[in-house]
């Protein structure tokens, strides 16, 4: 295993546009393992491919008290949605800013596991606010995105300077 770097927002490769995975192979179970485990490093509750650089459709979640549910996540598509939630979104990408953002309640996903084996999941709370975050990385998404372009760029400001102070 191996722990992975995490991309930073604003860094554009965030917003590419990850592809579906045709094959379940070892090469992939590998991206699997090693995004699970820089997850649980970090620590944060999900990881979308995209932000380790790797631009395929793999998420890994767990939203357990005890980090004992991995799910792993090929090529996760929404089936249904209903309701609307506001939480308070964080993400690995944008350390250290923390806003609301309103998303569907709950959602129904269709995915593969690691054995790629079909498999549907409903999902309400932070479990479904995790997995529609994740898939707007997926996607070339970041949270922030759903913000307004003030905080945007207040956000973006506050980055940079962090990265100033860092560097
Ligand atoms: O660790 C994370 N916490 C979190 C909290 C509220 C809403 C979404 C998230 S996902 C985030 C990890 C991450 O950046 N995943 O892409
Ligand atoms: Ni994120």
């Amino acid at each position: 295993m191996a722990l992975l770097p995490i991309l930073r927002y604003p860094d554009p490769r965030l917003h590419k546009k990850a592809v579906p995975v045709l094959r379940i192979d070892e090469t992939v179970r590998k991206l699997i393992a090693d995004m699970a485990e820089t997850m649980y490093e970090a620590p944060g509750i999900g990881l979308a491919a995209t932000q380790v650089d790797e631009h395929k459709r793999v998420v890994v979640i767990d939203v357990s008290e005890d980090k004992s549910k991995l799910l792993a996540l090929v090529n996760p598509e929404i089936l249904e949605r209903s309701g609307e939630q506001v939480c308070e979104e964080g993400c690995l990408s944008v350390p250290g800013i923390y806003d609301k953002v309103t998303r569907s309640e709950r959602v129904r996903v269709r995915a593969l596991d690691a054995q790629g084996e079909p498999f549907e999941l409903e999902a309400e709370g932070l479990l479904a606010v995790c997995i529609q975050h994740e898939i707007d990385h997926l996607d070339g998404k970041v949270f922030v995105e759903h913000l307004s372009q003030l905080k945007q760029g207040r956000i973006k400001a506050k980055l940079a300077k962090q990265a100033r102070i860092t560097a």
